[in-house]
């Protein structure tokens, strides 16, 4: 201790000053693990027919489907198919805590994980350190319900961090759900972090806390003096942990929680004055930790917004499914997962949009990663080593892109890089503001490297390819890049 005053006040001024980390700003590029408990059932959940009535009871957020990890909630909901599900493969009486002892994490190999999401091309992941059904993966002080003590009996994080840190080129990030639905969440409005009123919550859910033995202490379901009690004796202390024991290079927290209770931007603070020292390159946190009055580094993108996102000034985060569940859902095989090539356009139009990818995958129960994503993972880093260029380091084109064509800029040197999310044919033609003079030179990545004729026609570029085929110009697949 130097008695120095610490870096950073827990206010949005003192936070605000805050810089992104250039390895994140640069990086591009992440993978989204979720991974626990659900991944035993694997079962995302969709309504029933002739259930509507159930929908408008709902969270809006829960749509018509719900992925895999929302199994604990969608579980004890008659009319979704998690419940008829549940009931005839585990029985009425079976609780969702039974799965606990069978995620076993058996085949659990986190060198190989990390190198996987370094073959990928990412520059850091971000694994589900607890998600809402509350089960912790580090040897928790503050409860009992976590993996060091049931299930796989093992420091799930702490393996996974310390192989990255060993490795050295993949940054060590980790999820946080602030809210949990075994204990208090807020009601603001009437509603909870869940989205269902208190009287819907009392009779869907029927207030039961960690029935299961495993909790040191009993945390008392309702009331807001409850959730003081669940911020101070969980949530602060499990945050505070996770920065003391793993100092992790981003903290990914989730759904959030009112200041009042959770008091955000302190934990923030710390994390930004304790991890420091372990990390030169610095730190970053997402925008979902507390809510309108606490700080963030940049802000999520959760699915939707895809292919047609447009620079915007707000440095963003895009997390995406390979199909549609976060956690292992094993109804989805290689058919049903997004291709390759789709996975590379959302990259490059993510970056092209101001925006990093965070890809999810979901392993096994057993620690597995299926073959369909490996396998797609493998492909997006292959094109990465091709083309990477246009991708890491890079900045969005002030420019709105049109059609098939997306652009980054080097942030250092004036290269300019047109990605073609198809094979142009014999011309490429860009009608937007793409800047050139005498000198310029422009070359395919993945070809010879010859330099390709172009000329302008008014206003457009157009480039003259080195064919009709993209087999015969370029060992590059999914997408092409000109570099100009
Ligand atoms: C959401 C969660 O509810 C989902 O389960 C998933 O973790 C996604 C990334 O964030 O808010």
């Amino acid at each position: 201790h130097t008695g120095e005053r610490p870096a950073y006040e827990p206010t949005r001024e003192s936070l605000a000053r805050h810089p992104l980390p250039e390895w994140w700003d640069d990086g591009k590029f992440g993978i989204f693990v979720h991974w626990g408990a659900y991944s035993v059932p694997a079962f995302g959940s969709t309504l029933l027919p002739g259930t509507d009535r159930i929908r408008s009871r709902l969270p809006k957020t829960l749509g018509e489907y719900c992925a895999g990890e929302w199994y604990a909630r969608l579980q004890q909901i008659p009319g979704t198919s998690a419940w008829l599900h549940h009931l005839r493969r585990y029985g009425p009486a079976a609780p969702y805590d039974h799965f606990i002892e069978q995620f076993g994490a058996e085949r659990f190999d986190p060198d190989d994980w990390v190198s996987l999401f370094d073959d990928a091309g990412a520059r850091y992941f971000v694994l589900t350190a607890k998600h809402h059904d509350g089960l912790a993966l580090w040897p928790t002080a503050t409860t009992g319900r976590n993996t060091a003590e049931l299930g796989p009996r093992r420091d799930l994080v702490g393996e996974l961090v310390d192989a990255a840190r060993n490795h050295g080129g993949v940054k060590p990030g980790l999820y946080y759900s602030v809210p949990e639905w075994f204990n208090p969440a807020p009601y603001r409005g009437g509603r909870s972090s869940w989205g269902e009123s208190a009287l819907v919550n009392r009779l869907m859910f029927p207030q039961r806390p960690p029935r299961n033995a495993y909790t040191r202490r009993r945390v008392p379901y309702t009331g807001q003096g409850m959730v003081y009690d669940y911020a101070e004796s969980i949530v602060r202390p499990q945050l505070r942990e996770l920065v003391d024991r793993y100092r992790p290079s981003m903290i990914w927290c989730d759904i959030g929680g009112d200041e009042k209770y959770f008091r955000s931007n302190e934990t923030i603070a710390y994390y930004y004055n304790r991890a420091a020292a372990a990390n030169p390159d610095g730190v970053l946190v997402n925008d979902r930790f507390g809510d309108g009055r606490t700080h963030r580094d940049y802000t999520t993108v959760e699915q939707g917004a895809g292919m047609n996102q447009q620079p915007t000034g707000e440095r963003s985060e895009v997390c995406r499914t390979m199909a549609e569940s976060w956690g292992y859902d094993s109804r989805e095989t290689a058919d049903s997962l997004r291709g390759t090539s789709e996975l590379v356009h959302l990259l490059v139009n993510s970056v092209a949009a101001n925006a990093n990818l965070l890809l999810n995958i979901g392993p096994r129960a057993d620690g597995t990663i299926p073959e369909p994503m490996r396998e797609r993972l493998r492909g997006i880093g292959a094109w990465l080593k091709l083309n990477g260029e246009a991708i890491y380091g890079t900045r969005p084109w002030t420019q709105p892109t049109t059609g098939k064509l997306r652009c980054t800029a080097s942030k250092t040197t004036g290269v300019l890089y047109l990605t073609a999310l198809s094979w142009p044919g014999r011309e490429l033609v860009a009608d937007f503001d793409v800047p050139t003079s005498e000198r310029t030179r422009i070359t395919l990545l993945g070809s010879d490297g010859r330099p390709l004729a172009w000329h302008r026609d008014g206003p457009r570029l157009v480039i003259t390819t080195p064919g009709t085929d993209p087999a015969c110009a370029t060992t590059s697949q999914h997408a092409y890049v000109f570099r100009i």
